[in-house]
């Protein structure tokens, strides 16, 4: 158990379909902490970098081409276990497989416009936010961690 920050993104599918405001919701309903936050349309090269353990598969060029295609809102969340916390609300990879009340399993119908993209470790997340923010993008909530995640 530990607080953790980790990288949460609405993709482009999400930002298309307006339901960032959905997603943020649910990440705010479990308690989770936006620490920073961001819009921004990403380039070829920021998009290969953040995708670098998938680079070479088949479907590789098609999430460059996917995640470029449009603005996205990049978040970092902390919180308690944060990282799998996030993957769990977010659900499986694919929308099928997804536990139903997942944002995927309730917003989304295939593998390639899941909607959201989460850190899965926490060398993913110190990877990944420093893809996407500066150190002074974060906001410090410290007030808030104590009074609402931290068990005395
Ligand atoms: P996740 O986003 O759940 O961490 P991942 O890291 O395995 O999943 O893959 C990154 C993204 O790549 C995923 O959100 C959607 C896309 N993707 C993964 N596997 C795919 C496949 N078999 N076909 C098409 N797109 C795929
Ligand atoms: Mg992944």
């Amino acid at each position: 158990m530990a607080i953790e920050r980790t990288l949460l993104l609405c993709k482009p599918d999400a930002v298309s379909r307006g339901i960032t405001g959905d997603i943020i919701a649910r990440l705010e309903r479990r308690g989770y902490l936006i620490i920073a936050m961001k819009m921004m349309q990403l380039d070829g090269e920021r998009a290969r970098k953040h995708y670098a353990e998938h680079a070479g598969k088949p479907f590789f060029d098609g999430l460059v081409k996917f995640i470029t295609s449009g603005p996205l809102v990049a978040m970092c969340i902390e919180g308690e276990s944060a990282i799998a916390g996030c993957r769990q609300l977010m659900g499986a990879t694919d929308p099928l497989t997804a536990a139903p009340g997942s944002i995927r399993a309730d917003y989304a119908q295939t593998i390639g416009r899941n909607l959201v993209h989460g850190s899965d470790s926490h060398e993913s997340a110190e990877r990944e936010l420093q893809i996407f923010f500066q150190p002074a993008d974060f906001v410090s909530r410290k007030h808030d961690l104590e009074r609402w995640i931290f068990e005395k």
